[in-house]
């Protein structure tokens, strides 16, 4: 369960973590109208530091938008100090960011456009999301019988909450039946993603994973694992993946903010490859841990210090 930390920043200041909340008539409460961001702070050994800080204000930025929020009230670099400020305030080392988006209390009906645009952040420790040994050892997971939105319904690459009605059903499916997790495919009936993961899968060397018009999230860890390939001279080819492809797979990994690299080693009761963790997904989980652990240098500059006095950009 959730431990409380002391303060979240809210629409510029900070207030006590308890007095967070919101009226129930609030328009995101009805109607999903939310947007918002999960990044983790790491303990690294030049103090904590947020993974990929910018990339998530903009994708953040980026949902507002889609949702026809054009004005969050506050800059990238506005957005981007208060994330650090919220980890400094709460005197935390390792610990997951939330920031969130919402339209709030004033008006009723679907149309939220008069609603207030309400801006929270919070943290909290957060450890491993598909448990302990799943980084090691890998996962049991099923393909789901409910697909990702259509993509002329709900957009996949806004972080929408209302998105995570879908991931709940998928989640809540794979896990109602004895698994840790569930991969939807998207309408088309070809691999789309996690309930709250991107997905790769290894044949003969190559990554394949799923493009961006098979409603997925732009995983931001997505990108720093086709980086890491990339750097490492592994080929990706970013298609359309048939279900079928996944069973013959030489390795199978997810990768997310909260699941970091998570190799699979089941699928519906089918074992993947050797059934654990492959070589490939070692070598990005070493790159990229790595990288977080200064055993390898930050290349990308994917760090930002929780506690350097130069603002962020
Ligand atoms: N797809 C979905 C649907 C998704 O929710 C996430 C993140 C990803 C892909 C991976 O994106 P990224 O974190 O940028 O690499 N899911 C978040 C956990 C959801 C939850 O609150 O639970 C996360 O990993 O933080």
């Amino acid at each position: 369960m959730l431990t409380p930390t002391e303060k979240i920043w809210h629409n510029g200041r900070f207030i006590r973590w308890e007095d967070a909340t919101v009226h129930v008539l609030s328009h995101v409460v009805s109607y999903g109208s939310s947007v918002f961001e999960g990044i983790r702070c790491y303990s690294t050994p030049h103090g904590p530091a947020i993974l990929r800080l910018r990339e998530h204000v903009r994708r953040l930025i980026d949902s507002a938008k889609i949702y026809r929020i054009e004005n969050i009230g506050f800059s990238a670099g506005q957005l981007a100090e208060a994330m650090l400020e919220v980890v400094r305030v709460n005197k935390m080392d390792a610990c997951y960011v939330k920031p969130i988006v919402m339209r709030g209390y004033g008006d009723v009906g679907v149309n939220g456009l008069k609603n207030p645009i309400e801006v929270y952040i919070a943290c909290w420790e957060w450890g491993k999301y598909l448990g302990e040994e799943a980084l090691a050892e890998g996962v049991d997971v099923c393909v789901s019988s409910w697909n990702r939105m259509a993509p002329n319904t709900l957009p996949a690459m806004a972080k929408a909450g209302a998105n995570y009605m879908n991931s709940q059903l998928i989640k809540m499916e794979a896990v109602a039946n004895g698994y840790v997790e569930g991969i939807a495919l998207d309408t088309g009936g070809y691999v789309s993603e996690g309930s709250g993961e991107n997905i790769f899968v290894v044949r003969d060397g190559r990554i394949h994973t799923p493009p961006l018009g098979a409603s997925v999230l732009p995983g931001i860890t997505r990108d720093s694992i086709l980086t890491l390939a990339a750097e490492l001279a592994i080929p990706v080819v970013e298609a359309l993946i048939p279900r079928e492809m996944l069973y013959i797979a030489d390795e199978v990994f997810f990768s997310g903010t909260a699941a970091e690299i998570t190799p699979i080693r089941s699928i519906d009761r089918i074992t993947i490859g050797k059934g654990r963790r492959g070589p490939i997904a070692e070598k990005l989980q070493k790159e990229f841990f790595g990288v977080i652990n200064g055993s390898r240098p930050d290349r990308n500059g994917w760090l930002t210090p929780v506690h350097a006095a130069v603002p962020v950009k």
